[in-house]
């Protein structure tokens, strides 16, 4: 992807236009991917469209819906390459042909193998100027979730905790249910409403007995239980709730708990182990071709030190209520084997804001950039989170290009 191009101030102001009405799209347009386009001629904005919703119209046809002949010799602003192909919907290459747009300017590629690099290629054959990479890191953050799945075969993982300042997340006699406040807990149920999958160890399920909903906030995710040795008892709200699916990731392909298992409504995957515990990589593969594009890794701390040792952690969410409780039996929020000083993980960028009475450090583990910054829109909503600093602010995004 050729990305060294110049762009005028001009384009930049197009596409920024695009990628605000993008992420319009999210949360009803997963797990497709957002994508906006504005028409343009003569300097002038003839129309714009964003992909609204899964299964619905492309971005490009919602812009030239209606517009008949008065396309012909417009440049299109696509923050996403045209698709190439008949999906739900037909291709948008055609659409733009038939058009007769003179230029595609595009922010980035579609990692779709069914596409990547086609749709470029049939507006080229076609006659038309085509220019990528305007505002390309902002529009592949606006679609991390979705490249994750595309290229990497995994969904985007965002690991969740709650913890006291000095790092527990629970009492020395295990009491870990009120570790943050109410306006705290009620933000992660809406991140459950937005994420796909919620993944959790079975030592979590055991001891707090949650069903992990979203609380009516919205959607319920799918449920992942991480259990090696199948240890699950089947009276738990996870397996008795049908909300949502769930499914239990094990090792134990011989275990005496299977019949009783089979009869609940739950789904089991056998995976292998390995030092670490489970392995994930063939867990995140099938979660993948499921169709889970975001998955909420929500404790306990065996399971974020798998996650983090395993190198599969690209967002955090750390809820840290400002409370001290120490205790050398307490148990604190990642454990496994640790990282040297000199491997730790390092958040690249983050975000620090006021939830209720707690603090929510929001950062990125994942150098190709940031989902939240259409996370953090709707941790606002309702929240009216307080946004208190920022590490290192993006210099290329432009003074326009707020999701307010
Ligand atoms: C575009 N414009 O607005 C979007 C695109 O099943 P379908 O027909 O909706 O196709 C989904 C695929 O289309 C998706 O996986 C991605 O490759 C592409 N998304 N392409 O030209 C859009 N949403
Ligand atoms: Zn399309």
């Amino acid at each position: 992807m050729e990305t060294d191009q110049l762009f005028d101030q001009n384009d930049c102001r197009m596409m920024s236009r695009a990628l605000q009405l993008a992420a319009k799209g999210f949360p009803r347009a997963t797990p497709n991917p957002l994508v906006g386009c504005v028409l343009v001629r003569g300097g002038k904005i003839l129309s714009h469209g964003f992909h609204r919703r899964f299964g619905g119209p492309h971005a490009e046809i919602e812009a030239l819906r209606g517009l008949r002949s008065y396309t012909r010799g417009a440049t299109a602003y696509v923050t996403f390459e045209p698709c190439s192909y008949w999906g739900k919907t037909p291709p948008c290459v055609d659409a733009l042909i038939k058009a007769g747009v003179s230029k595609v300017i595009a922010a980035t590629g579609d990692p779709n193998s069914r596409v990547r690099g086609r749709g470029f290629s049939l507006l080229r054959r076609a006659g038309i100027e085509v220019m990528t990479g305007c505002l390309q890191k902002e529009a592949r953050s606006l679609n991390l979730p979705f490249e994750t799945q595309m290229s990497l075969k995994r969904p985007y993982v965002i690991l969740k905790a709650a913890m006291t300042l000095d790092g527990k997340i629970a009492d020395k006699n295990g009491q870990s249910k009120w570790i943050t406040s109410d306006s705290a807990r009620a933000m992660s149920w809406k991140i459950r409403s937005i994420i796909d999958a919620i993944g959790v160890g079975v030592g979590t399920v055991v001891a707090d007995n949650p069903e992990f909903s979203s609380h009516g906030f919205g959607r319920n995710p799918l449920r992942v239980i991480f259990d090696p040795l199948l240890r699950l008892p089947g009276r738990v709200r996870v397996i008795q709730t049908d909300h949502a699916a769930t499914i239990i990731v094990t090792a134990a392909r011989h275990s005496p708990r299977l019949n009783e298992l089979f009869n609940k409504h739950v789904e089991l995957l056998f995976v292998g182990k390995n030092e670490g515990g489970l392995n994930l990589s063939e867990t995140m593969r099938y979660l993948a071709l499921k169709g889970v594009q975001t998955l909420l890794i929500e404790g306990g701390a065996r399971t974020h030190a798998y996650f983090l040792e395993q190198n599969l952690v690209d967002e955090v969410l750390w809820f840290t209520a400002p409370k001290l409780i120490g205790g050398a039996q307490a148990k604190s929020v990642i454990s496994g084997r640790g990282l040297n000083l000199t491997q730790a993980a390092r958040l690249t960028s983050w975000n620090v804001y006021r939830a209720g009475a707690d603090l929510l450090i929001h950062g990125t583990l994942n150098p190709q950039g940031l989902f939240w910054t259409i996370l953090n829109k709707h941790l606002q909503g309702n929240h009216q989170a307080l946004s208190l600093s920022q590490s290192h602010p993006s210099p290329r995004i432009p003074q326009s290009f707020v999701y307010a």
